[in-house]
């Protein structure tokens, strides 16, 4: 049975993966290893706290002779490498963390890897799994053919730089040290325990505040939006099925402008509302609580400086080679999405107040983002 370290498992996509594994594959070890920055919380982590399999330890991957220990003292032979600093008009502001984490922190985790594995264990099965993202491969226009494996690498933003020279790292390990790696670049993810600073559940929040739905520049950019649970389906699969040293990329084929997507979620709640109304209860300070429509809400506002345009996901080969395919579509998962949003405003609200609310202070200067008083208390 494999023996797992999961980087990052409290953030957003490495938490859904923790619920996913430990339902998939019951009795695995699992370990997380979580420095829990802003983006971490122990919160998403409570459906699991108690299983027998998990156990959390609270510390940094730059932290070389921690995880060291941990590969030791719990015989790992598989990595899933999630923590990163992940949002990119961040990285725009303070690029220092993410060469610090996804840089010197990913390079970190390998040393660790080789050391154990190659020269102390020479241990023949393991694996070191590394999630990436498409934003590596830069941006795409109109009429250009979604990314594919080949693609040239040319990032744009700091964190899409920090990402790229990662993956660059991974793949020299494996070339090098013969180190066992396999690199997914995936597109935006979207799902439940999303930090309300990503597009989706920034909506989704601001939408049940009655708060401005910041749209960047004209809203054309496209991402293509893979549900989480198609995404930690993909990993479980490259980890089972994907060769050493290979990359796959992991899309959702739901290609979509900002614009469309914002006023997808708006029709979403106005419908929601007009359902249930225990909503208009509970999030008074909704316009749909007062029969208005949610997208009266939506604002343009400046945009974010070198803004990729366009991102879009070739799957042929890990459709190919593994037999990876998404299964959520958009309109289910939105509406989903939105759904689990009006049930957990306890997460949201906790993971919400504190350090992030000071960040979004300091960086939006327009003052009508940061409307506060809202009455709503679910
Ligand atoms: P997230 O920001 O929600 O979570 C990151 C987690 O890493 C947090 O729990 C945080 O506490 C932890 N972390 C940060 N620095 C750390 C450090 N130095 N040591 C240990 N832990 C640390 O990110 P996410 O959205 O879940 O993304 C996970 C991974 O997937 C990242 O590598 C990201 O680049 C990649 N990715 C994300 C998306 C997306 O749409 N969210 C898309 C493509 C790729
Ligand atoms: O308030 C907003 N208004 C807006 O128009 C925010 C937060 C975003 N946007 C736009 C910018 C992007 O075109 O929406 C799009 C999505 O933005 P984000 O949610 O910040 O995601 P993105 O920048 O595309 O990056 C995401 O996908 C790739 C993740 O944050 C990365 O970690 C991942 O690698």
């Amino acid at each position: 049975m494999p023996r797992l370290l999961v980087t990052g498992g409290a953030g957003f996509i490495g938490s859904n993966f923790v619920r996913y594994w430990l339902e998939q594959h019951a009795g695995d070890r699992l370990v997380v290893l979580d420095a829990l920055t802003y983006a971490g919380n122990l919160a998403s982590l409570e459906a699991v706290k108690e299983r027998s399999e998990f156990r959390f330890v609270h510390g940094n991957v730059c932290d070389t002779p921690l995880v060291e220990g941990l590969l030791r003292e719990e015989a790992i032979d598989t990595i899933v490498h999630f923590a990163a600093e992940s949002h990119v008009d961040r990285s725009i502001h303070g690029p220092d963390a993410f060469i610090e984490t996804n840089v010197f922190g990913t390079h970190s985790m390998l040393k660790a890897a080789r050391k154990i594995w190659l020269e102390e264990r020479a241990l023949a099965q393991h694996r070191f799994h590394h999630v990436s993202t498409d934003e590596v491969y830069g941006s795409l226009g109109p009429a250009d053919p979604p990314f594919h494996e080949q693609t040239p690498y040319a990032p744009n933003s700091p964190y899409s730089a920090s990402k790229a020279a990662s993956d660059h790292l991974v793949r020299a390990y494996h070339h090098t040290y013969g180190l066992k790696v396999t690199i997914s670049n995936c597109s935006n993810n979207y799902g439940p325990f999303h930090f309300p600073e990503k597009l989706i559940p920034l909506t989704i929040v601001n939408i049940l505040q009655g708060r401005p739905l910041p749209i960047y520049g004209d809203g054309r950019n496209v991402r293509d939006w893979l549900h989480v649970r198609d995404h930690c389906r993909g990993i479980d699969l490259i980890l089972a099925k994907g060769r050493a040293g290979e990359m796959y990329n992991i899309g959702g084929g739901s290609e979509c402008e900002n614009l469309s997507l914002v006023q997808r979620l708006c029709v979403a709640a106005d419908e929601a509302f007009r359902g249930d109304p225990s909503l208009a209860i509970r999030y008074p300070d909704c316009p749909a609580a007062r029969g208005e429509p949610a997208s009266a809400s939506i604002k343009f506002v400046p945009d974010r400086p070198g803004h990729d345009r366009r991102y879009a996901i070739d799957c042929a080969k890990i459709a190919r080679e593994i037999g990876y395919r998404a299964h959520v579509s958009l309109d289910a998962g939105l509406l989903d999405t939105f759904g689990w949003y009006t049930e957990h405003s306890q997460w949201w609200r906790g993971v919400m107040d504190g350090s992030y609310r000071r960040w979004i202070e300091t960086h939006y200067r327009d003052e009508s983002l940061l409307r506060t008083g809202d009455r709503a208390r679910s």
